[in-house]
């Protein structure tokens, strides 16, 4: 049978790579999607509850069957706590990705580092200074020690309110207070929410999801937060700097390694055993002309954002580069990589390495890094990517690489406004940027690959609206050309002006899915400068293609923070239209921001102007 793979795809790279993986009968992402269907409907709406064995039940969605699970559970209880549970489960990912850089930056303390090391010592003390950590006069380990010291506290039960909240605006940390929903430990609100939707605990599905709400804030203004601000310590803070973007940026007469994942623990010291004199020459030694790193998803987005490291492609091409036959290497961390992708590998030459103990999958070597180990390790396995260049077939690499600029972290884009946020609050004011969206997200063979972040951001920027993007959105917008300065002409005359006058592109890079709370942290610190709450500000959020249980906690920790959120994909939610109605309508009420779903990026642009220009009439702009 024929496939047709262009609705799959608006990526050039993609394209062609599909229909040759097709012909060295490789099995992707697309194709067991399809086998998949059609999905389960009880599932898709959320009516279908595992969390017992007197169990499993589902809920009749048109009345004629079982209204209530065998414990008399209904719709709405069922379908929040499924829904807290997805929530749960992205908090814990990002938040425990956090912990293991904390736990770095400790050994770093101890002087057991092995290689890691403190690049940013500024913001190791501005960091200390907000964790109430003395710094006048000490050494940068002895002020570590003690910042590592007070977030592992954070993960724990001895917090009342998580340290980093303290930038939100006064407004917002009043009202979490009010509702009950400011986040303590981070481990604790998702061991709650475990606890919560344990049979027979919390049976009130507003309090299901308001606490879903909780759990969501200590990720983002926890966990998260963490996660970025110790990666900065330990890798530096990101600056503009020029990157390549899509399959194109691997090189046919070079070692090409591919990192894959999310921790730059891993990452960054790949990264210096690719740049080692000796790994080169070895290289040079078997044919080679040098080393080529590569990143796909978020580790990528980590090394792209600190080093300009090229970015192969997002998350739908994570099984795609290797049907390049030009990969001698993938090192997986964690997060987002699909379990097929070392049977992928076994068509081709490449060698798949796992490295984490909490990630291993069918088909890989693992080989655990580890602080003490990881320079070593990381030079171990350049090595063997080397020596692995011999064993090469045939290479097809179909396109050329798209240039981006990528690194622009809240201090950078402050930075490039002056030192202060007042000239795009001025620019703001003038309408000449009516407001600023977050794209955020994965790909999700649900939709056309990047269809959705390209054509929303395209629909956004025309009209003068600033898009600050993250994780596998910001690759889709890398390769769709609209992250070099030269990207203005795609944007409205007001943008343009700002943008050029700035000499930045009207797309901003962000980072990887951790970062998004570098938007958050935007959005506090335009919101204090205007002495208002996020909820007034004239933003939004959108992930136009979310799959990812870290997305629904994403998305849940912008909505719970003041900021209007637009989703692609459908949560498995419609089997409770109470549920449907409070997170799209009731949660404005509460928490000033509500959830929106619309899979069409030209609607959902709609929804987001239309949000922007009334928050801007409520301002009196
Ligand atoms: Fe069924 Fe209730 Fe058990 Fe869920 S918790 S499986 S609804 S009995
Ligand atoms: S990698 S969570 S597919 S953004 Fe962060 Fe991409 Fe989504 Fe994973």
């Amino acid at each position: 049978m024929k496939k047709e793979y262009i609705q799959e795809t608006i990526a050039q790279d993609s394209r062609l790579l599909l229909r040759k993986m097709e012909g060295d009968a490789v099995t992707t992402v697309w194709e067991r999607h399809r086998d998949q269907q059609p999905h389960c409907g009880f599932c898709e709406m959320g009516l279908s509850c595992r969390n017992c064995v007197m169990g499993p039940c589902r809920i009749d969605p048109f009345g004629d069957g079982p209204q209530q699970g065998v414990c008399g559970a209904d719709a709405n209880i069922i379908v929040a706590r499924n829904l807290g549970r997805m929530i749960a489960a992205g908090a814990a990912s990002h938040s425990d990705h956090g912990r293991d850089l904390v736990e770095v930056l400790a050994k770093v303390a101890e002087g057991d580092g092995s290689g890691y090391q403190i690049r940013d010592g500024a913001k190791l003390r501005r960091l200390a200074a907000e964790f109430g950590v003395d710094v006048e006069g000490r050494e940068e380990k002895q002020i570590a020690a003690d910042l590592a010291y007070g977030m592992q506290e954070e993960y724990g039960m001895r917090r009342k309110s998580l340290t980093l909240l303290a930038r939100a605006p006064e407004k917002r940390r009043r009202l979490w207070d009010k509702l009950n929903i400011t986040p303590r430990g981070i481990d604790r609100e998702t061991s709650e929410m475990m606890h919560r939707t344990h049979m027979g605990v919390d049976n009130d599905w507003q309090s299901l999801l308001l606490h879903g709400l909780r759990n969501a804030l200590s990720d983002g203004w926890g966990g998260s937060m963490i996660a970025t601000e110790v990666s900065d310590i330990l890798f530096g803070t990101p600056s503009p700097r020029p990157t390549l973007s899509n399959v194109g940026v691997l090189k046919k007469e070079q070692v090409n390694i591919i990192v894959h994942g999310h921790n730059p623990v891993v990452s960054e010291m790949v990264l210096l055993a690719c740049q080692s004199p000796e790994m080169i020459e070895r290289a040079k030694a078997r044919g080679a002309q040098g080393i080529n790193l590569a990143g796909v998803c978020c580790t990528g987005n980590e090394l792209l954002m600190r080093h300009g490291v090229a970015m192969a492609g997002n998350h739908l091409c994570t099984e795609l580069v290797l049907g390049t036959g030009a990969v001698e290497m993938m090192i997986v961390d964690y997060q987002c990589i699909m379990p097929s992708i070392a049977q992928v590998a076994t068509c081709y030459h490449t060698r798949m390495v796992s490295t984490s103990d909490k990630a291993r999958f069918p088909g890989m070597t693992h080989r655990e890094f580890h602080p003490h180990n990881a320079a070593g390790l990381a030079r171990e396995l350049v090595q063997e990517a080397v020596d692995n260049f011999a064993n090469r077939k045939a290479v097809y690499i179909p396109v050329e690489p798209v240039p981006a600029v990528g690194g622009f972290s809240v201090e950078a884009i402050v930075g490039a406004l002056g030192g202060t946020p007042e000239p795009l609050l001025d620019a703001i004011k003038a309408g000449k940027i009516r407001g600023a969206a977050g794209i955020v997200g994965c790909n999700n063979p649900k939709i056309t690959q990047d269809h959705g972040h390209v054509t929303l951001t395209r629909r956004l920027i025309e009209n003068d609206i600033l898009v600050v993007d993250t994780g596998c959105a910001a690759v889709a917008t890398a390769k769709a050309g609209f992250k070099v300065a030269e990207a203005i002409q795609y944007a409205g005359p007001g943008l343009k002006e700002v943008c050029g006058a700035l000499q930045i592109p009207p797309v901003l890079h962000m980072g990887s899915c951790v970062d998004n709370v570098r938007i958050l942290v935007l959005a506090a610190a335009l919101a204090n400068a205007l002495q208002v709450d996020i909820s007034d500000l004239p933003i939004a959020g959108a992930a136009p293609e979310w799959y990812s249980e870290k997305a629904a906690a994403i998305g849940a920790y912008f909505v719970a923070s003041g900021v209007y959120t637009v989703l692609g994909p459908m949560p498995p939610i419609t089997g409770s239209m109470d549920v449907v109605h409070l997170l799209t309508q009731g949660l404005e009420g509460v928490v000033g921001a509500t959830f929106a779903v619309e899979p069409d990026p030209e609607k959902a642009a709609v929804l987001i102007r239309e949000r922007i220009e009334a928050k801007r009439k409520a301002l009196g702009l």
